[in-house]
């Protein structure tokens, strides 16, 4: 059974307590390899590696830094396959999904902080004839990078790329459920000719050696991608610490669908917004808000379209749907179904575990499901489900379903359709959201600044906001 190895110091070890956890593949329901249980000397030895690095790193010039990155970039596409193969048999999705998603993005999220690094700026001021003021933009020196399973080498590179190209060193933890392709990415590092110690790459669970990373004094600052509840406790450690921190957390987006809506866009993208990923996208629309004169019209064309979603072998290419991530997430998934339908909802689709064939008959899988009926303010529409779930209601007046939209602890994400671009901009002005997509969803340019509001998050990430997360501004005035 391959075993997982921690990348500490350039090199690939066990943890040093020797110990491991399964590691599973949810689309076969079945422990596919182990890794490593690490644990705070882990985490130790990792981040005296990063220290001893620094130095190095940040004085090295940032186009040195970004050859490296590149050549990371195009070492993940030319592994492209084994990457994609490896992200679906760890994640449960579709490996269609997985290598023309999570994998390119990898590489682009590399070459995007490599390049971006060479236009990295920073500003300055003349006091007129009395003085010039500049800022200088210093790496913070050993950051923490913690990230989760639902696109675990996309959210992964997403971090360390802007961590490394501003210089500097790493200690990351990708999620101990979808581990295995930071593991073959401390391959490509290696391979790339990454100093040794800059990344160092720690698997194991989170409230162990994640919490280890958040306790470490040395450690500055932390980028955290996950729970909100994860986040929270990430937080309390910090926080007295004074560490920087970026939390991107969960979501409870709408989708706003109003009767000027392009209809049949409308509802292409909302089968994607809603069931991208198994709905494990934080990003996901998972309350659906239709105004009145065309809500029977698109519930009866969603649920149609929705049922000819095929949920299947994530290696088979006709597959719209794979695994869920785990059993534990499975039944939190299906336990929000039940809960619907005690607060009054109706399944209108879906709403069932489904037990595959042959060898995937062990798997974790469920029907998209499509609940109508329920209160915008009840459990199932406030609490993030992240899932193939997602709720449908009409709204009358657009008061109405702005209040209902901002009703929630959550702020990240939410979708407009509307053919009036004056109605979509109003809306975009006064929704609680960190990202309003009109007429699109998940249309995503990397220098944008991208995060939530409320319980979802603090900071962005993206573009120079990312570069700002991992430097400390100097300003220096010199008297003229
Ligand atoms: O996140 P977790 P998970 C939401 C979604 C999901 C929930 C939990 O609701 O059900 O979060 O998902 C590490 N100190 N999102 O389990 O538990 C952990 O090992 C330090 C939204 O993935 O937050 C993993 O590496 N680290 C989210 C990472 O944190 C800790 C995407 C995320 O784990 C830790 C995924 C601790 N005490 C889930 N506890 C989004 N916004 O994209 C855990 N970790």
């Amino acid at each position: 059974m391959k075993k997982i190895l921690n990348y500490i110091n350039g090199t690939l070890v066990e943890a040093k307590n020797k110990q491991w956890l399964d590691n599973y593949n949810p689309s076969l329901g079945e422990v596919y390899s182990k890794i490593p249980d690490s644990d705070g000397s882990d985490l130790e030895d990792a981040y005296k590696a990063a220290h001893a690095a620094f130095p190095g790193w940040s004085k090295t010039p940032k186009e040195e830094r970004a050859k490296i990155m590149l050549k990371i970039a195009s070492l993940i596409e030319e592994r492209s396959d084994e990457l994609s193969l490896a992200e679906s048999m760890d994640n449960g999705k579709p490996v269609k999904l997985a290598s023309a998603v999570d994998i390119p993005r990898a590489a682009s999220n590399m070459h995007f902080f490599a390049t971006g690094i060479l236009h990295y700026g920073s500003e300055s001021q003349q006091l007129n004839s009395v003085a010039i003021n500049y800022t200088l933009r210093k790496p913070i020196g050993v950051v923490g990078c913690i990230s989760p399973w639902n696109l675990p080498l996309y959210l992964f590179t997403w971090k360390i790329a802007p961590a490394l190209a501003t210089g500097n060193t790493v200690v990351a933890k990708p999620s101990e459920v979808t581990p295995m392709t930071a593991y073959l990415f401390s391959e490509i590092c290696i391979a790339a000719g990454l100093p040794k110690g800059v990344l160092n790459i720690v698997h194991g669970l989170g409230h162990k050696v994640g919490d280890a990373i958040t306790h470490h004094p040395g450690i500055k600052a932390i980028s955290f991608t996950g729970g909100t509840k994860t986040g929270e406790i990430i937080a309390r450690t910090a926080a007295p610490m004074f560490k920087k921190l970026s939390l991107e957390l969960g979501g409870k987006n709408p989708n706003i669908i109003f009767a000027d809506c392009d209809f049949e866009k409308a509802l292409k993208t909302t089968l994607l917004s809603s069931f991208a990923n198994q709905g494990q996208i934080c990003l996901c629309g998972s309350r659906i808000f239709v105004e009145k004169p065309i809500y029977e019209k698109f519930k009866v064309a969603f649920i149609e379209a929705t049922n000819k979603l095929k949920v299947g072998d994530p290696k088979n290419p006709q597959s719209n749907l794979g695994a869920i991530v785990s059993e534990e997430h499975l039944t939190k998934i299906l336990s929000y179904v039940a809960l619907a339908k005690e607060e009054g909802g109706k399944v209108i689709a879906g709403g069932n575990k489904l037990t595959l064939d042959g060898e995937l008959s062990g798997g974790y899988y469920m029907e998209p499901t499509i609940i109508e009926g329920l209160s915008y303010d009840c459990r199932t529409n406030q609490e993030e489900i992240f899932g193939p779930v997602v709720t449908i209601a009409p709204f009358e007046t657009e008061q109405e379903v702005l209040m209902q939209a901002n009703s929630t602890v959550y702020g990240l994400s939410s979708t407009v359709w509307t053919e009036s671009t004056s109605k979509a901009q109003r809306f975009a002005q006064q929704l609680e959201a960190g990202i309003v997509w009109i007429n699109c969803w998940l249309v995503r340019d990397l220098r944008t600044p991208f995060g939530g509001v409320k319980n979802s998050g603090v900071g962005r990430e993206g573009g120079f906001n990312a570069f700002n997360f991992f430097t400390e501004p100097t300003n220096v005035c010199l008297k003229l």
